[in-house]
């Protein structure tokens, strides 16, 4: 990681920004962000090859945000890692602001706009392709939900992806359970999940989500050399709203407004790591 600061620390500083960005905003989606602290953090401060200080490194690995409603924990993250000041992180969803409700390329750290959900996975093979066309030894990672996983582009992308035997590129699906109306399973189920993956090409890993360690050795596994030709996705089970007890498992907490009151219950909850 750089420094001695672990990485279940880190995490929980992203919470604790998030929650204030979107108490400030008054708006955003505060679920779908706290699920993904983890996963950002190890990506972040872990597993991808980058320098803050040259966001246009031609050889940087890549990310995707493809569940682009998650920009709060994102811009968190690109903050705490260097990109820009974690000043910049008090104006999100402001007009005129670089830091909109779901990302756009201009942000240092930013290598694509995302937000229209289904597209990312797309966006990462063809990063992929284009390092390898260069020679490059850059890796791609994608940040999908499992409600997005219903869009029918994702599986296009999925069986694409094997077929052009990109084992450079990791999809991570946050299985928080949870989308914008109710249970994924609910609406259109998904399951047998990692079966439907292994069928389309894929080199399948399953973790929980909120384990560092068990995401960090994922992510190395992820890049080892005998899964060659093979794309990897790492199904991380998570708890939408995780970190703060009155957003877990709560569908309301997909998008709503943060009040004084519930910002400082949070922030509180934060500080004591009170939640599950
Ligand atoms: C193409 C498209 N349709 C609808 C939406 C609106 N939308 C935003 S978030 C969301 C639910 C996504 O669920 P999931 O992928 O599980 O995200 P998470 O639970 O991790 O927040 C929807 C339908 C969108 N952003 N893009």
């Amino acid at each position: 990681m750089g420094s001695d600061v672990s990485h279940d620390e880190v995490a929980r500083r992203l919470r604790r920004r998030t929650i204030d960005m979107l108490w400030r905003a008054q708006a955003g989606h505060p679920g779908g962000s706290l699920s993904a602290a983890e996963i950002l953090t190890v990506l972040y401060f872990g597993a991808m090859r980058i320098d803050p200080t040259r966001p246009d490194w031609a050889d940087r690995d890549r990310f995707v945000l493809s569940k682009g409603h998650a920009a709060p924990i994102y811009y968190a993250t690109l903050a705490e890692r260097g990109y820009f000041s974690p000043e910049l992180l008090t104006t999100y969803d402001e007009l005129d602001s670089m830091l909109q409700a779901h990302p756009f390329v201009g942000l240092p750290g930013i290598d694509t706009c995302s937000g229209s959900l289904g597209q990312g996975l797309s966006v990462g093979i063809g990063m992929a392709l284009g390092a390898r066309l260069k020679g490059s030894e850059a890796r791609v990672f994608v940040l999908l939900g499992d409600g997005e996983l219903q869009e029918g582009q994702v599986w296009e992308a999925a069986m694409a992806a094997s077929s052009f035997g990109l084992d450079s590129l990791t999809a991570i699906v946050d299985a928080n359970r949870l989308q914008l109306y109710g249970t994924v399973e609910s609406i259109v189920s998904l399951e047998p999940l990692p079966d439907k993956w292994r069928a389309f090409g894929w080199n399948v890993l399953e973790v929980d989500g909120h384990d560092c360690a068990a995401l960090a050795a994922a992510l190395c596994a992820a890049a080892a050399p005998e899964i060659t030709g093979r794309p990897t996705v790492i199904i991380a089970h998570t708890t939408k709203g995780k970190g703060v007890s009155f957003m877990e498992n709560s569908v309301e907490w997909h998008s709503a407004a943060v009040t004084d009151e519930l910002r400082e219950r949070a922030l509180a909850e934060l500080v004591s790591g009170a939640a599950s």
